[in-house]
């Protein structure tokens, strides 16, 4: 029988995984990159003799395949994927194709707007604490596929973005998160949030009565969606706004307390005692006690890794006090709720520098924390005009650059004892950096090295 072919699109993280795993597993395998491939992703394909080309995806061989696995920063609208949708050849994600190699190993799948990296990395260090043998993978940063490709794991802790949501048929999360569903990446979805709401509710495909779908209960736009769909699994709500009663557990947040409870096991949590922050944070820790008591970890194991937990980077990530002001990176808000959350749990005045790269953002849930606790916005961005617009009846001073140096001393001018100044953008980085690390690396080397 011939060998069934297999395309990799895009030489990434996700690319390079996917294709190591596809030669293990003895396909005819070939990476095709539109742009370069990093020195260490090639190094990892000569060392499995993975054929790649880079500079441009050569049509021909590539619409020969039997089956592609698309990097999920490649959009539908790209020619090549056109190409191969015409001619009807299947294409799905690293994470569909993993996890037909999964033997006995159990996955648990965190999706949502925001809170996704937070809760991931709660739940991994929850369960590396405990001593489980247990992966990280998925839109964290991490290759899925290499880690099944190379190593022999009981558990897979895995962060899913929308984008690799869309390219999930078989794919069955054991216990599945959802966090919440605001619009983000509108320009991926035809401007349409149903469509970007329908990508995160493929999370609870295929789940079967023994798993577990752990959602927030205080989320009006998943709960609208739960007429369309006949759930079988365990539902496990956590909420702050109002109890929502499940048979199998749920976790509710009263005065900075919270109790998660699976069956018979539960833990509290005195939310003063975390090191992290805030409403979402007291989301994100209810969402990872649900999970790990799900997957049979002990509530005291649950609660010392908890109160252990430190920041993750570029999220609210305290910077430096200089002169009675406190400097803040959220460079990882990118969208509109995570700029709201960020809003939510300041206490002091605010200089809050935003703009970046608009993916179809409306403002307006913003504008009652901007009015009550930003005296100065600074716009950073090429393209100001959509801030400016929306915030000039809101907030009294605002200001403009298209440059991050002029953005940083304006904001430093604007700042007065007792002051914090917040970068948490609503907006992507791509305009005036490479990424939101570079962003926030750069905002932090600015503090460092100027105050
Ligand atoms: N490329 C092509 N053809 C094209 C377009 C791009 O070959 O038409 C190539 C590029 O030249 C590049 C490669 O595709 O070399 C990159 O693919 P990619 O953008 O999918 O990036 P990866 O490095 O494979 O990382 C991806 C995720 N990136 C995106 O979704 C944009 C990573 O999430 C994820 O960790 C990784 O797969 C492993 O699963 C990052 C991310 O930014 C953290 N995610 C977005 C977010 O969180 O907002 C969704
Ligand atoms: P994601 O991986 O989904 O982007 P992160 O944990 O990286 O989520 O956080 C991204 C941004 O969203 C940060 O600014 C963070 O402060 C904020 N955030 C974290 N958790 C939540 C949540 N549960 N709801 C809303 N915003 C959140």
């Amino acid at each position: 029988m011939q060998q069934k072919t297999i395309v990799v699109l895009g030489g990434g993280i996700s690319g390079y995984g996917s294709a190591i795993l596809a030669q293990k597993k003895g396909f005819d395998v070939f990476l095709s990159d539109s742009g370069r491939i990093a020195d260490r992703f090639k190094k990892h394909l000569d060392e499995w003799h993975v054929p790649y080309e880079e500079g441009g995806h050569s049509e021909e061989r590539i619409l020969r395949a039997d089956e592609v696995i698309k990097s999920p920063g490649i959009p539908e609208k790209a020619p090549i994927v056109r190409k191969l949708r015409e001619k009807h050849i299947p294409i799905i994600s690293e994470m569909e194709f993993a996890c037909r190699y999964l033997g006995k190993a159990r996955t648990i799948c965190i999706t949502g707007s925001n809170g996704k990296t937070t809760t991931t990395s709660l739940i991994y260090k929850i369960m590396r604490d405990a001593g489980m043998n247990v992966a990280l993978g998925g839109n964290i940063g991490e290759s899925f596929a290499y880690s099944v490709a190379t190593g022999n794991y009981d558990w897979y802790v895995l962060e899913l973005s929308s984008f690799q949501l869309d390219g999930m048929y078989k794919f069955r999360a054991n216990i599945g998160l959802l966090m919440n569903i605001t619009p983000d990446h509108l320009d991926r979805y035809d401007y349409c949030f149903q469509n970007y709401i329908n990508s995160k509710m493929r999370i609870t495909q295929n789940m079967k009565s023994n798993d577990y779908f752990i959602y927030s209960g205080d989320d009006e736009t998943i709960w609208a969606q739960f007429p369309q769909y006949d759930f079988r699994m365990k539902q496990l709500p956590f909420a702050a706004k109002a109890a929502v009663a499940s048979g199998a557990g749920d976790a509710f947040l009263l005065d900075g307390h919270f109790t998660a409870s699976v069956g018979k096991r539960s833990v509290e949590i005195d939310m003063a005692k975390m090191q992290i922050k805030g409403l979402h944070n007291a989301y994100n820790a209810m969402a990872a006690s649900l999970a790990t008591l799900a997957a049979g970890v002990e509530p005291e194991q649950i609660t010392r890794s908890l109160y252990d937990f430190a920041p993750v980077e570029h999220r609210l990530e305290p910077v430096r006090e200089a002169d009675g002001v406190l400097w803040i990176n959220d460079s990882k808000a990118t969208n509109v709720d995570s700029v709201w959350y960020a809003l939510e749990s300041m206490t002091r005045p605010l200089v809050w520098i935003a703009g970046g790269t608009d993916k179809g953002n409306d403002y307006t849930p913003l504008k009652e924390f901007a009015r009550k606790k930003v005296h100065t916005l600074i716009c950073m961005g090429l393209n100001n005009e959509k801030l400016l617009h929306e915030f000039k009846d809101v907030i009294p001073h605002i200001e403009a650059y298209d440059n991050f140096e002029g953005a940083m001393q304006a904001a430093h001018k604007a700042s007065h004892k007792g002051d914090v100044v917040l970068l948490s953008p609503a907006c992507a980085s791509f305009d005036l950096f490479h990424s939101y690390e570079h962003r926030g690396e750069e905002f932090k080397k600015w503090v460092k090295e100027n105050l």
